[in-house]
C-alpha cells in the first residue's frame, strides 16, 4: 500500500520560513522588506451562512500566507508569486484588473480600494508565498488579500484599523475575483487567536472568543484535491437564491431584512411561493444559523458528541438542500462515519470539493488518515491529502525582521 500523504508529520511539510522569502526579496530588490504572515481558516460550523448576516464558527490555522513588501526606489511595481514564478508590473495609482496572472487580481483589487479610499499609495515591490493549500477551501485567497492589506497599510503607516482591512480585501474577492463571498474568510485570517475559535456574528460583525477544548479529539482536514469549475458560479448563484427568498418573506414580514430574520415556520407558512430548490436553500440556512449557537451551547458544556453530530447534520444540508457538496467530500464524509474514531465531520467552506473537517481520536489519526486515503484510492481513484492543524493568531508582521517603513 501507499503511504498516504500527511503534509503535517514531522518532516514531510516544508518548514515555515520567513528567511527565505527575505532572502528572496533581498537578492531581488536589495533592500531589506517587512514581512507579514496571514493564516488560513477553518469552520467548524456555520457554512453559508455568512453571507446571510448569520453565524459562524470559524478559526485561523498554522498555514500562512507571507508578503514580503518594501518601497520601490523608482516609480516601478512589482508583484512576483515565488508559487508561480511569475512578475507582474503595474501602476500603483492605476492598479487596473489583469487577465494574466490571474493571481495577481487578489491584490491589485486591494491596492485599488486605498486608492479609492485617498490614500497615497507608494511604489513598491511584493513577494509573496506560503503554505495554504491553494483550492482546499482553507482560504488561501482571503489570507492573500488580508495578508497583502494589511502590509500595505504597515509599510505607509496609514494606522487603519483591522476591521477596515477585512472590508477592503472582501471588495478585492468581490470586484476584482468576481465571487460575492460573505465576510467569514477575510475576518478569520484576519482576527484569530492562538488555540481559540470563535462566534461571529456576520450582521453585527460582533465575536467573541473561546478557547477550543477538543480534549482526545484532533482537527483533521482531508483534502479531496478536486476542485470543480462550477464553483464560483454556483456560489454566486446560491445567494440569489437566499435574496429571492429573503424578497418573498419581506412581502409578508417587512422587517426582514436577510434569512437571519426568518424562521422555519415563515417559510412553511408560505411554501408555495418558493420554487422547491429556493426552499431548499432558505431552510437550509435558518437551520444552519440555528445549529451554530446550539453547537457553540455545546462546546460551553463540553459536549463534543453533540458538537459533532451536528457537524454530520451540517454536511447533510449542505449536500442534500444547498447542493454544494460533491461526490468526493461526500464519500470522504461517509468514511469518516464508518471509521470508530471520528466525532463529526463535513464538507467545508463553500464546496464543490478542498476539504472536510474531522474531529478524530488523537491516537487514531494516522490509522484514519491511511484508511481514508486508501480507501479514497480504491473507489475515487485520487490520492487524498490531510493536514491536522492547530489554532493560530490572525494576520501579523513577522517580528525578528520587521523593519522597513515608508516614513
Ligand atoms: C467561501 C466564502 F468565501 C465565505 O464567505 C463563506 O460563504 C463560505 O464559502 C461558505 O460558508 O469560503
Amino acid at each position: 500500500m501507499n503511504q498516504p500523504n500527511v503534509l503535517t508529520q514531522k518532516g514531510s511539510l516544508p518548514e515555515f520560513q520567513p528567511s527565505e522569502i527575505r532572502n528572496k526579496f533581498l537578492e531581488r530588490y536589495k533592500t531589506e522588506p517587512l514581512l507579514v504572515r496571514s493564516p488560513g481558516r477553518i469552520n467548524f460550523i456555520g457554512e453559508h451562512t455568512d453571507y446571510n448576516e448569520g453565524f459562524v464558527m470559524p478559526a485561523a490555522i498554522d498555514r500562512d500566507i507571507l508578503v514580503a513588501i518594501g518601497a520601490s526606489a523608482d516609480s516601478r511595481s512589482t508583484l512576483y508569486s515565488v508559487k508561480h514564478d511569475e512578475t507582474l508590473e503595474f501602476d500603483v495609482q492605476h492598479p487596473e484588473k489583469v487577465t494574466f496572472p490571474a493571481w495577481a487580481n487578489y491584490l491589485l483589487g486591494v491596492v485599488r480600494q486605498f486608492v479609492d479610499k485617498g490614500y497615497d499609495v507608494k511604489p513598491i515591490h511584493a513577494i509573496i508565498d506560503g503554505n495554504v493549500p491553494t483550492g482546499a477551501g482553507l482560504s488561501s485567497s482571503a489570507a492573500l488579500e488580508c495578508g497583502f492589506a494589511f502590509a500595505l497599510d504597515h509599510l505607509h503607516g496609514f494606522g487603519i484599523p483591522k476591521l477596515d482591512l477585512i472590508h477592503i480585501a472582501q471588495w478585492s474577492e468581490h470586484n476584482y475575483v468576481g465571487v460575492k463571498c460573505g465576510i467569514m474568510d477575510q475576518f478569520s485570517s484576519m482576527m484569530g487567536a492562538a488555540g481559540k475559535a470563535f462566534v461571529l456574528d456576520c450582521r453585527s460583525l460582533t465575536y467573541e472568543y473561546f478557547p477550543l477544548n477538543l480534549k482526545d479529539y484532533a482537527i483533521v482536514l482531508c483534502d479531496t484535491m478536486v476542485k470543480h469549475s462550477l464553483a464560483n458560479s454556483a456560489y454566486n448563484t446560491r445567494r440569489a437564491e437566499c435574496e429571492k427568498g429573503v424578497s418573498i418573506l419581506k412581502a409578508h414580514y417587512p422587517t426582514i431584512q436577510s434569512l437571519r430574520d426568518v424562521t422555519l415556520e415563515m417559510i412553511e407558512a408560505h411554501r408555495e411561493e418558493f420554487s422547491p430548490k429556493e426552499y431548499d436553500r432558505c431552510t437550509y440556512v435558518v437551520a444552519e444559523n440555528q445549529r451554530v449557537l446550539l453547537a457553540a451551547d455545546d462546546l460551553a458544556k463540553g459536549n463534543l458528541a453533540s458538537f459533532g453530530q451536528r457537524m454530520y447534520e451540517t454536511h447533510d444540508g449542505l449536500s442534500r438542500l444547498y447542493e454544494v457538496s460533491c461526490l468526493e467530500l461526500d464519500f470522504l464524509v461517509d468514511e469518516a462515519k464508518k471509521f470508530g474514531g471520528v466525532i463529526g465531520a463535513r464538507m467545508m467552506g463553500g464546496g464543490f470539493g478542498g476539504c472536510t473537517i474531522n474531529l478524530v481520536q488523537k491516537s487514531r489519526v494516522n490509522e484514519f488518515i491511511e484508511t481514508l486515503s486508501s480507501a479514497y484510492r480504491k473507489n475515487i481513484h485520487r490520492d487524498m491529502h490531510a493536514y491536522v492543524v492547530a489554532l493560530k493568531d490572525g494576520t501579523s508582521v513577522i517580528p525578528a525582521i520587521a523593519k522597513p517603513s515608508l516614513l
